[in-house]
């Protein structure tokens, strides 16, 4: 044990008073997505006798091959985040990748740690995923060290609160659970009613850019001081993962974070309604926020996030179509897709309602495709471990769904792909509402769309060798025959369903021969694919 001797027994005795250094109190592990200086681990933390635990360890990495940025972004965010406890005065003991002795998971460095320290007790905050949350379970009785495990408190709705939301409701549906969640926070609420009028805004959201229209760039943040020798070590270890490291577009500390929000705030936000469905050739970002794996980090809070928007609209910087658009996202879906995955989970991720079996192409990895929305989307994922919300859902998930991809290679893709992606927030968009994998659990309906869609809502259309108005025969788009194909699949089980009444009106309308080829082009794009 490392003492310091007390007073009396050094012969400095009356100049200098060496306090007894105490034992390690609390060993308290905080993981690359608990970024957050409020965590509900770190609240009650005694600088003098506790030491906060971070380590790098493989496993992660690894046991999905994540994008490079992706790495690159967690091992640079913690790396900061321990420098700024550390200027605190906070002790952090903090594992390296490439330290000789590391076991490379969590079990083994937690129990290094307790080797090494000796603590009275650990506590930790819940993680975000079930995978690991089995883990933590096993740490209950370490070595007979008490572990406490807490509440993730960053979120507007707790697992218990949306638990008791749930319990007794036939369906789950995002807009009563958002209403409940604006008159919880009280944000764009006027006494009991939604500022407005109405509580959503949807109807004035759904506009495609205007010829010649570009949103203003995004600025690419300053590199942190620590960001250069990550991006060494992960071009080094992980090299041969998807995606581009550099130029590496994210800012890794809560300053950047704090950066990339005002800019945001202040050159996108008013438009973020409008165009938050569009999509445009080489604009990465629209008008999106692009602030998911800050929030996802903990760099950033939800709740600073929702203030910083309903400010905007208070000071009349951006009008209320946005500012409700942007906080439906936060307020409802970000926290709506994590309660259905705590209730859910684990039998959630196994479920197959449309029994979808086929293999993930291999264009999905390589981005050689003659599909331009496809070729975009994952050109930009590819370059920025990110591609906004319309990209993933109406692209590369609508193209999941009509061709009927296995749910658990298209879902190991997404965790893969987004700097942004954890299981609990991946999982429900696309097993949920991408795939409808769960039978309608997050979502009524799925979202399946023809290249009609894609063409109204983008330009990715005019710069395509198919032709999006050709449903069979030489350059048809093969959205549309993949759609219609997806409905004769799917009859028994989504015929019935009411708000695809009319897509299946339309499909009674079309000849048994138009029927035929449509099934046929499938078969042959599927054939040349070899999924
Ligand atoms: P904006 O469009 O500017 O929205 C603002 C914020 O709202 C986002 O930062 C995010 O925190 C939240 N948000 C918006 N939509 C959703 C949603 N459907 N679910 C949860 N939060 C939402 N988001 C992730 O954070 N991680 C994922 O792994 C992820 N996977 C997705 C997979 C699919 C198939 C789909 C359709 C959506 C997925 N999303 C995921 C949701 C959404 O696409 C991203 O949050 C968004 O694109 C992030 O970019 P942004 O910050 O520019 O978001
Ligand atoms: C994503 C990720 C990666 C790549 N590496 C680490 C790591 O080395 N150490 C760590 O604590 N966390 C990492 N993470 C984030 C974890 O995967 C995430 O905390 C868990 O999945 C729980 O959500
Ligand atoms: Fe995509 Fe079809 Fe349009 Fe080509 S024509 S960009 S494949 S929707």
């Amino acid at each position: 044990m490392n003492r310091r001797r007390g007073p009396g027994v050094t012969n400095c005795a009356s100049t200098f008073y060496n306090p007894p250094v105490p034992m390690i109190q609390t060993l308290r592990f905080v993981l690359g997505d608990q970024l957050s200086r409020c965590l509900s681990s770190l609240r009650d933390l005694d600088p003098l006798r506790d030491v906060v635990l971070m380590v790098e360890v493989g496993d992660e990495a690894t046991y999905v091959r994540h994008h490079k940025q992706k790495i690159a972004f967690v091992l640079a965010a913690m790396r900061g985040f321990a420098g700024a406890l550390e200027k605190e005065g906070i002790r952090v003991d903090y594992v390296k990748l490439d330290d000789p002795a590391n076991t490379h998971s969590f079990t083994g460095e937690l129990k290094r740690a307790v080797a090494r320290h000796r603590p009275a007790r650990v506590v930790a905050t819940e993680p975000g995923e079930y995978r690991v949350l089995e883990m933590m379970r096993a740490w209950a009785d370490m070595n007979g060290l008490p572990v406490e495990m807490r509440d993730d408190d960053r979120f507007f709705c707790s697992r218990a609160e949306f638990a008791a939301w749930a319990k007794d409701r036939k369906s789950l549906r995002l807009e009563f659970f958002y209403r409940e969640m604006r008159r919880k926070t009280g944000y764009l609420m006027q006494g009991d009613a939604p500022v407005g009028g109405a509580w959503n805004f949807d109807s004035e959201n759904r506009k495609a850019l205007p010829r010649g229209h570009r949103a203003p760039d995004r600025r690419r943040p300053a590199p942190a001081p620590e960001l250069g020798a990550v991006l060494d070590l992960v071009a080094a270890r992980f090299g041969d993962h998807f995606g581009d490291l550099e130029p590496f577009v994210w800012a890794t500390t809560r300053e950047g974070a704090l950066a990339a929000l005002r800019e945001f705030v202040a050159e996108r936000l008013h438009l973020f309604g409008d165009y938050q469905d569009a999509m445009k050739s080489g604009d990465d970002f629209v008008y999106h926020a692009a602030i998911s794996p800050y929030l996802n980090a903990g760099l950033l809070t939800a709740r600073e996030v929702c203030d910083a928007a309903v400010a905007a609209w208070r000071d009349g910087a951006a009008p209320l179509n946005a500012v409700e658009g942007f906080l439906r996202q936060i307020l409802g879906w970000r926290e709506f897709v994590r309660g259905i995955y705590w209730t859910r989970m684990p039998d959630y991720a196994a479920t197959n309602h449309l029994g979808a079996r086929r293999r993930l192409p291999e264009f999905y990895w390589t981005g050689a495709t003659k599909m331009n929305c496809l070729r975009e989307t994952i050109g930009a994922t590819r370059r920025n471990a990110y591609a906004h919300h319309i990209q993933r859902l109406m692209v590369a998930g609508n193209f999941a769904l009509l061709a009927g991809i296995a749910p658990a290679e298209i879902e190991k893709w997404y965790l893969i792909v987004y700097a942004d992606a954890y299981e609990w927030v991946e999982l429900p968009n696309v097993h949920g509402m991408v795939l409808h994998a769960d039978g309608g659990v997050l979502g009524s309906k799925p979202y399946a769309a023809s290249g009609a869609y894609i063409d109204r809502m983008s330009d990715y259309c005019k710069g395509c060798a198919f032709d999006r108005r050709k449903r069979t025969g030489e350059g048809a788009c093969p959205f549309n025959f993949l759609y219609w194909n997806f409905l004769i699949e799917n009859e028994s089980k989504l015929a019935r369903n009411p708000r695809l009444a009319l897509p299946y009106r339309a499909l009674a309308a079309i000849a048994p021969s138009e029927r035929e080829a449509l099934r046929a082009a499938s078969t042959q794009f599927f054939a040349s694919l070899a999924i």
